[in-house]
């Protein structure tokens, strides 16, 4: 690790059971593996009192209106946004399963208005890198654990999909997309290389805000 460098901000995105925790962890233990300080994250982070909730709305043991919900799953990004600045300005590269534009795709998947979703996700830090996991949401309801959650059925996956994909072409280039479909080792060795390039571009860029 260079002195004075930043991490860089990863996400991975995509619906429920695409892989995302599975590579998000491939990703932080090849990182470590070389000597690249990284850590892992995921949001909702259920661990906080606001992800408490979010987690008793998610396993459906309470109900809550949807612009409610929406805003507490952005709130959840904002109380630890000062975490993950200060990791990236100390150097270590942070690795998030889902960020705000699982925020706007689960709750447009609703109905609820697509740039209403998205304002309150304004002036968090702007990731270096997306990696969306792309599959047609039939072909990830046999994967386990599937249907145990609330959103996790067929259908509203696949409006949930149709919103990722808007949001993958109107973000631009600092999006990929894979096909989540393929094995495990094929993914990791696209993210990696892709992750390998990005790091010493990215460690003298100041941070930026998502607008
Ligand atoms: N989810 C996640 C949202 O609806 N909005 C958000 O802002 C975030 C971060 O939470 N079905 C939904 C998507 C998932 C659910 O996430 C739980 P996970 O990654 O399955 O634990
Ligand atoms: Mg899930």
């Amino acid at each position: 690790m260079n002195a004075g460098k930043r991490g860089a901000l990863i996400i991975f995105e995509g619906c429920d059971r695409s892989g995302k925790s599975t590579q998000s962890q491939l990703l932080v233990a090849l990182l470590n593996s070389k000597g690249i300080p990284a850590l892992p994250m995921n949001f909702p982070e259920r661990s906080s009192i606001i992800g408490q909730v979010i987690n008793s709305y998610l396993t459906n043991s309470k109900d809550l209106p949807d612009e409610v919900i929406h805003l507490m799953f952005s709130t959840n990004r904002w109380e630890h946004m000062n975490y993950i600045k200060q990791n990236l300005h100390e150097g270590r590269t942070v690795v998030v399963d889902r960020y705000s534009f699982s925020g706007v795709a689960y709750s447009a998947a609703k109905g609820l208005d697509f740039d209403w979703c998205y304002a309150p996700e304004r002036g968090l830090i702007k990731p270096d890198a997306v990696f969306y996991l792309r599959a047609p949401p039939a072909d990830l309801t046999n994967r386990t654990q599937y249907g145990e959650e609330r959103y996790e059925k067929v259908e509203f996956q696949g409006r949930v999909a149709k919103v990722f994909d808007r949001i993958c072409s109107e973000q631009g280039s600092y999006w990929h997309q894979f096909d989540a479909t393929k094995p495990v080792e094929d993914l990791h060795a696209q993210i990696a290389s892709i992750t390998e390039e990005l790091l010493p571009k990215v460690g003298t860029q100041p941070l930026e805000m998502l607008s």
